[in-house]
């Protein structure tokens, strides 16, 4: 019998080696070890022998068995190395390694921000509006008690279009149409992209944005504003902040107020940062937006946002913001 098991060991190692691919090797794979394979009868036939030599010989067969079967698994490795290697065409583009990172890259911090504004001020009942961002003139200043010959005009310097018209200085035109649009009692927030001509500094650009705030209703007072105030820089900081106001002047406000924020990075110091202004609607405005000021009131704020970004997170120049610097941008996570 031992005879028999090597001329079967040799004829399965032979017929393993040269088995030309993978189904081969599985015929190869059953006739030796399958149900009703060489090998397998062999172990069956065990029970003819002397009792004695049984261990023995089962033994053999059975180490026979496990030799025979790593050598059907390295050659089914090897057969399907062979087989990609076809398939891949020799052109070294492998489908299987693992591809490179796609950056699907992230949304800037001011869209980011718009976003938490939005949503926490329509948790307010606030709709969010868009204007233009080439104005004309008569919402920019006239309608915003800002004559043609009023100072206010010189500290929002713009860029103007030959035919009249201009980008806007902030987002205070919405204020008027949506007045006219919507009428009252009128809810809104106008985030949004203005322009002045001014020299860039650490704080100051040409074209930043903000976001324009207006309730409109009847008893509006300077507490509701303050409640909104505390409310949106309490979402939005994710803590609770102290605020004052000092008096402003803003023509399209009576009274107008700066807010400041008290410790505004939340570090622990007594110090006030001005934050944004803001103020109760003046009459003339209303009367531009044809509402009777004897009947409504409100409060309007304008939220610089890119200021309120680097308040957040202590952003010390404005101009990183448009700098392209994909290493300040990677900092706002992906999305
Ligand atoms: C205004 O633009 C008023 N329209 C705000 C307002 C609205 C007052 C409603 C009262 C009622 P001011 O010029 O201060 O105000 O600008 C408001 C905010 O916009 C500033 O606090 C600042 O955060 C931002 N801002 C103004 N100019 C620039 C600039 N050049 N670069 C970056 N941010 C600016």
């Amino acid at each position: 019998m031992e005879d028999q098991l090597r001329s079967i060991v040799d004829r399965a190692h032979e017929a393993a080696r040269t088995a030309s691919d993978v189904a081969a090797l599985a015929a190869v794979e059953s006739s030796f070890l399958g149900k009703k394979g060489e090998l397998t009868l062999l172990l069956r036939g065990l029970g003819a022998l002397p009792k004695e030599e049984r261990p023995a010989f089962g033994k053999l067969v059975n180490e026979a068995k496990v030799r025979l079967e790593e050598l059907l698994a390295d050659r089914s490795r090897d057969l399907e190395s062979v087989a990609l290697e076809a398939a891949l065409g020799g052109d070294g583009f492998d489908p299987t390694e693992p591809g490179l990172e796609v950056s699907h890259g992230s949304l800037h911090p001011i869209t980011q921000i718009t976003r938490e504004l939005v949503r926490v001020f329509e948790g307010l009942g606030f709709a969010a509006a868009r204007g233009p961002e080439v104005e004309f003139e008569h919402f920019n200043f006239d309608a915003l008690n800002i004559p043609a010959s009023h100072p206010a005009r010189d500290t929002q310097d713009t860029f103007w279009l030959s035919d009249g018209n201009l980008l806007r200085t902030h987002t205070s035109p919405v204020q008027v149409r949506a007045m006219e649009r919507f009428g009252a009692p009128l809810r809104v927030i106008a985030p949004g992209r203005c322009f002045r001509n001014e020299a860039v500094d650490a704080t100051h650009e040409h074209t930043f944005y903000q976001m324009e705030g207006l309730m409109i209703d009847r008893d509006i007072s300077v507490a509701n504003l303050i409640h909104v105030m505390k409310t949106c820089l309490r979402e939005i900081l994710g803590r609770e902040v102290r605020i004052r106001l000092r008096p402003g002047f803003f023509p399209f406000v009576e009274p107008g107020f700066e807010l400041d924020v008290h410790d505004p990075f939340g570090t622990g110091e007594d110090r006030w940062l001005e934050l944004l202004p803001c103020g109760m609607v003046h009459p003339n405005v209303l009367r531009a937006g044809g509402l009777d000021p004897e009947e409504w009131t409100g409060f309007a704020f304008g939220l610089g946002l890119q200021r309120l970004v680097m308040i957040r997170y202590g952003i010390t120049d404005i101009r990183d913001f448009t700098g392209g610097d994909l290493r300040f941008l990677e900092q706002f996570g992906r999305v």
